[in-house]
């Protein structure tokens, strides 16, 4: 695995990977950037409708609207082969060379490298809500808020540390595996060789878990970021100022934060580039970090529903995004709340409501 990198620090040095990869401000488009020494960044097109995006070590996926799944780069497991039927996805996860797909029936769809069995979901595959993917290993959450793990285990990133109940959300690094309790805490076991399992105290008031490839994140409720584990290449230190942020990813040896107000900060390595987020940088809704690229999902504004389209539907969406972050998001959980900034001021307030009407007339 790791002599990959070799290979991409020797085509630096050689001046391939000097191409910026640009895309059309599609509603719902994806950015991808370095490195693309696969073709990771290379969104197929349409590039427009994606409402979730996902990075593996050297290949890209991406959630359309329509519950189907876009997945390019590097192929060699067969990992950006999604499964027929592509349909009726919700979320989607990436593991090192493999891809992982939720259902709306629940269940789980696996595919790529199988080396480990990390594409072999125990059965009964049904319940589950969130899903993740590590080097070999798989995780899905259940709605019961039970982890269920399984492929490689030799770190024993498999075995879910009792009690395994109470976890609301699913992350997963190269060798280890992460979980977020309701009660603001994370779990996190094997492998910790660089001690990415020791989540720093006080271990509380966490939202979000994200893993890295040896390091990990939280972000916490007061929007700042927690970073734990390999400390190299700068990983230790959140950019100042730490604070609005509302996502968070993990890429291999980077790591990147979603502000509310639509940018993106990343730190760590970037040898590849991988931290140079294209300009403008506003505008996104989602972000993820691969082996050595990165990729950010830009807003489709008016589409609070995030069905693919802006319509009248739109409208009780728009009210409660109007009204708050959290009645938004128990709403629609998977859609994202700065679709309503129609303005494209980078905040979501009343001078908004012109914009959306006008989107709406237009739609
Ligand atoms: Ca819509
Ligand atoms: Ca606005």
């Amino acid at each position: 695995m790791r002599t990959s990198v070799t290979t991409i620090v020797c085509a630096i040095a050689s001046g391939l990977l000097v191409n910026s990869v640009v895309v059309a401000q599609d509603p719902g488009s994806i950015l991808a950037w370095e490195s693309n020494n696969y073709g990771q960044c290379n969104v197929p097109v349409p590039n427009s409708g994606f409402v979730a995006v996902a990075a593996g070590y050297f290949h890209s996926l991406g959630l359309k609207a329509d519950g189907s799944i876009v997945a390019w780069g590097y192929n060699q497991y067969g990992q950006c082969n999604v499964p027929a039927p592509n349909s009726g996805f919700v979320a989607v996860a990436p593991g090192e060379y493999h891809s992982l797909g939720l259902k709306d029936d629940g269940s789980i769809v696996a595919w790529g490298n199988n080396d480990y069995g990390q594409c072999n979901v125990p059965a009964p595959n049904s319940g589950f809500v969130a899903v993740a993917g590590g080097g070999g290993h798989s995780l899905g959450l259940k709605a019961n808020g039970s982890i269920v793990a399984w492929g490689r285990n030799y770190e024993g990133q498999c075995n879910v540390p009792a009690p395994n109940s109470g976890f609301v959300a699913v992350a997963a690094g190269v060798y280890h595996s992460l979980g977020l309790k309701a009660d603001g805490s994370i779990v996190a076991w094997e492998y910790n060789v660089q001690g990415q399992c020791n989540v720093p105290a006080p271990n509380s008031g966490f939202v979000a878990v994200a893993g890295g490839g040896y390091h990990s994140l939280g972000l916490k409720a007061d929007r700042s970021i927690v970073p734990w584990g390999y400390t190299g290449y700068g990983l230790g230190t959140v950019p100042a100022p730490n604070s609005g942020f509302v996502a968070v990813a993990g890429g291999w040896y980077h790591s990147l934060g979603l502000k509310a107000d639509g940018s993106l900060v990343a730190w760590g390595r970037n040898y590849e580039g991988q931290c140079n987020v294209p300009a403008p940088n506003s505008g996104f809704v989602a972000v993820a970090g691969g082996g050595y690229h990165s990729l950010g999902l830009k807003a489709f504004y008016g589409d609070l529903n995030c069905d693919g389209v802006v319509n009248f539907d739109d409208i009780n969406a728009f009210v409660l995004a109007l009204s708050g972050q959290e009645g938004y998001q128990a709403a629609f959980p998977s859609c994202h709340r700065l679709n309503a900034d129609c303005d494209q001021s980078g905040g979501v307030d009343f001078d908004d409501i012109n914009a959306f009407v006008a989107l709406l007339s237009a739609g």
